[in-house]
């Protein structure tokens, strides 16, 4: 083996081993502590910007307090894509710095299944909770979504990965977490919600079933035995 082959070699196996491939079908990250460290970085193969997409997942979290569900930051722009919960029946979705608010019915301490489109064209956005639609808002009509993004659960990012803030974490379950690159329809929607194999939408941007990540610190992969 000549050098340049040995040097491509140690650099391939490194990458393997730090950014695993796996199916995570029926598991959950359990984040079972509040820190400002520990957190699970998305690794998405998505190169071009975004336009449209759909982002589902699972969480289980028994917090009052505000948290970052989905935190998307890219170089030099705080909140390019967050998911968060401002507290029990709020949540709210930012895209490029700004937000828009959904308020749900919902008691403090059930599982709840989540998902969030958007469409540059119109801004609207939707948000859907355990299958059922919340009152559609507008957001960055015209936007375009940088890609590349350094994608986070467990934190919220102030700057391109880091800055977290102990007061934002997650400490819980999530699963499921699958992103389009397309707003989905009602019908897919529920496919998603009732956690069925047959979706024929393949997720193009993240899928649960292959997901390429890197855990940092105290999170746990367990069966999710909430749903
Ligand atoms: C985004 O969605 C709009 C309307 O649904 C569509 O016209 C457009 O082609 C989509 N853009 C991309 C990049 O897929
Ligand atoms: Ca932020």
């Amino acid at each position: 083996m000549d050098m340049q082959m040995l040097l491509i070699f140690v650099f391939t196996s490194l990458l393997s081993e730090a950014f695993t491939q796996t199916d995570l079908g029926g598991k959950v990250f359990v984040f079972p502590t509040e820190s400002s460290s520990d957190h699970v970085k998305i690794i998405s193969q998505q190169e071009k910007p975004l336009q449209n997409f759909t982002l589902c997942l699972r969480a289980y979290s028994d917090l009052s307090r505000a948290y970052s569900l989905f935190s998307y930051n890219v170089e030099g722009k705080d909140n390019e894509l967050l998911i968060y919960k401002e507290r029990t029946g709020d949540y709210s979705l930012h895209i490029g710095g700004r937000k828009v608010t959904f308020k749900v019915m919902e008691t403090l301490l059930s599982p709840v299944h989540l998902c969030a489109s958007w469409e540059s064209s119109t801004g609207i956005v939707e948000f859907w909770i355990n299958g059922k639609p919340l009152v559609k808002k507008g957001l960055r009509q015209g936007y375009t979504i940088e890609p590349r993004g350094s994608i986070v659960l467990g934190q919220e990012q102030d700057s391109f990965g880091g800055e977290f803030d102990k007061s934002q974490s997650f400490v819980g379950e999530i699963g499921d977490l699958d992103m389009w690159d397309s707003v989905l329809s009602p019908e897919e929607i529920l496919f998603e919600y009732q956690g069925s194999t047959t979706n024929p939408t393949y997720p193009n941007i993240l899928n649960w079933k292959a997901l390429h990540y890197e855990v940092n610190g105290y999170v746990i992969i367990k069966p999710l035995v909430w749903n």
